[in-house]
């Protein structure tokens, strides 16, 4: 019996650290117009290494939510002189999400209808007082973990599996936005599409395995060439990456590309029995002017690829 009450104060302790470590950055904001229960909870909240905010009425939550694009939790209380529980939550939802931030209504009314309100109003949890603080603490870790989730997940469904850049359901989700910003504000943009030149032969001589080496390597060398410049950068295919340049017309991104294109020729990739192998590219570039959708300008730059590979391949037309 001792022994397992020792791993369970062991697990507790594990627990406590894991708390701890994924709850270091968390920000959350406490609201309650009684000062006293507003101190207990933020009290209880930096024990737990969060770091915390605080207001006394709905109006200033909604004051300190715009100074703290970092607050991920709300905890907030229902009865409160300007504004309720209830239309606090409403108002946070009408300007963030349940993915950015979470809702935890709290309260000492004997109402039990209270919870599913809040609920109905985009809490995403509620807690009655006087809480057990076990209980509000694993409602807290609960709602971060489930934060921590969409976001991995999110990642996991804008990113390519084999070279970590964003996919192709990324580039096409966000290009027309950024076209359209870049629109508005009379900036120019362009979109490149590249190919690695007979990439099928590299494949058949050294292996499959070397060609995903390849393939990592060329897409380290263009997020490294792409720094700084306002880009989207995207494995789009197997040896294809699409590329769209805010603020570049066509020359510009013309001879950024035609950079790119030397840098890649001289790269070298060790393969086995130490052989280097390098490669080539081809790259077509199309300048958006704004009548076309995103897919036809992309269409554009393919058939410049397509004339680049056609006149002897290792060059960028446009
Ligand atoms: P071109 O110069 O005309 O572009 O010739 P190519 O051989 O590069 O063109 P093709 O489209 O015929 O071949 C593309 C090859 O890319 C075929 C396919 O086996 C390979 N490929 C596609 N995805 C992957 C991948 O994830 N890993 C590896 N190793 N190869 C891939
Ligand atoms: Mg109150
Ligand atoms: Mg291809
Ligand atoms: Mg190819």
């Amino acid at each position: 019996y001792v022994v397992k009450d020792n791993e369970f104060a062991l697990d507790n302790l594990i627990a406590a650290v894991r708390r701890a470590i994924s709850n270091r950055r968390t920000r959350v904001l406490v609201v309650d117009d009684v000062v006293s229960a507003r101190s207990a909870l933020v009290e209880l909240l930096e024990a737990q290494q969060f770091k915390v905010c605080q207001a006394g009425t709905g109006i200033e939550a909604l004051e300190v939510l715009e100074r703290h694009p970092d607050i991920e939790l709300v905890l907030t209380d229902h009865h409160m002189p300007d504004m309720d529980g209830y239309e606090l939550t409403r108002r946070i939802r009408n300007r963030y999400s349940t993915e950015r931030i979470r809702v935890i209504g709290i309260s000492s009314s004997g109402d039990r209808l209270l919870s599913a309100s809040f609920l109905k109003a985009g809490a995403s949890d509620f807690v009655y007082r006087p809480f057990v603080p076990e209980e509000l603490q694993c409602r807290i870790s609960n709602n971060i973990e489930t934060l921590t989730q969409i976001r991995q997940l999110r990642a996991a469904a804008a990113s390519d599996y084999l070279t970590g850049l964003y996919n192709r359901r990324y580039f096409y989700d966000q290009g027309p936005r950024i076209v359209t910003e870049c629109l508005r504000g009379a900036r120019p943009a362009s979109v490149a599409v590249l190919d690695i030149d007979h990439f099928k032969r590299l494949n058949d001589t050294h292996g499959h395995e070397i060609g995903d080496r390849v393939l990592k390597a060329v897409a380290t060398r263009l997020q490294n060439e792409f720094i700084g410049s306002d880009n989207l950068l995207s494995r789009v295919g197997g040896e294809e990456f699409a590329m769209l340049f805010a603020g570049l017309d066509s020359a510009a991104t013309t001879a950024l590309c035609d950079r790119v294109r030397e840098d890649i020729q001289s790269l070298k990739i060790v393969a086995e029995d130490d052989e280097d192998i390098s490669v080539t590219v081809s790259i077509g570039v199309a300048e958006i002017c704004g009548y076309e959708t995103f897919e036809n300008y992309l269409n554009a730059a393919d058939q410049y690829l397509y004339m680049a590979k056609r006149s002897g391949r290792n060059q960028v037309y446009s």
